[in-house]
């Protein structure tokens, strides 16, 4: 197992649109071990891939509270395949866009199939914090921020505010 590092704003890989995965191979297995090291490192409830800068379509997922024992779930390949009419708001928080929170407005449910670390397919019907996290990950493998669900005045200033930080750094 390993850590690997998380890719931040303004990283372009950000946008990058995941590939499918093939098949559930070890090289695979070995990326979702270090997924999960990597997102209880954070800590984070959810991590995409491409925060660690692989873009392949793959979510690890831990709603647990802290007080609860672990609960780790891996989605290959997720494909939404149906969204409640009503609506959630969450506040949301990206590993990727350090100390920015925002509130954010989904569907409240989510259908969701995906194939497992055995490589098989499966659905999960999802509700709370899951469904708010299986759709922000999703969006990462779709090369979409939660700050893209914000007005533009937000989501602009998030960006110039990173765009910044990664000058002074380069200067330093
Ligand atoms: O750790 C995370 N918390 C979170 C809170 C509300 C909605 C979504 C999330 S996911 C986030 C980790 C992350 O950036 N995943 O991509
Ligand atoms: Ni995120």
């Amino acid at each position: 197992m390993a850590l690997r590092e998380i890719i931040i704003l303004p990283d372009k890989r950000l946008r990058l649109v995941s590939e499918p995965v093939a098949a559930v191979d070890a090289e695979i297995r070995r990326l979702v071990e270090d997924m999960f090291e990597t997102m209880y490192d954070a800590p984070g409830v959810g991590l995409a891939a491409i925060q660690v800068a692989v873009p392949k379509r793959i979510i690890t997922a831990d709603i647990a509270k802290k007080d609860e024992p672990k609960r780790p779930q891996v989605f290959i390949n997720p494909e939404i395949l149906w969204t409640s009419e009503d609506r959630a708001s969450y506040e949301e928080g990206c590993l990727s866009i350090p100390d920015y929170y925002e509130e954010v407005e989904r569907p409240a449910a989510v259908k969701v199939r995906y194939t497992d670390l055995a490589g098989e397919t499966r659905e999960v019907e999802a509700n709370g914090m899951l469904a708010t996290v299986l759709q922000h990950e999703i969006d990462h493998l779709n090369g979409v921020l939660f700050i893209d669900h914000l007005s533009r005045l937000k989501r602009d200033r998030v960006i110039k505010k990173f765009a910044k930080a990664a000058k002074r750094e380069e200067k330093d």
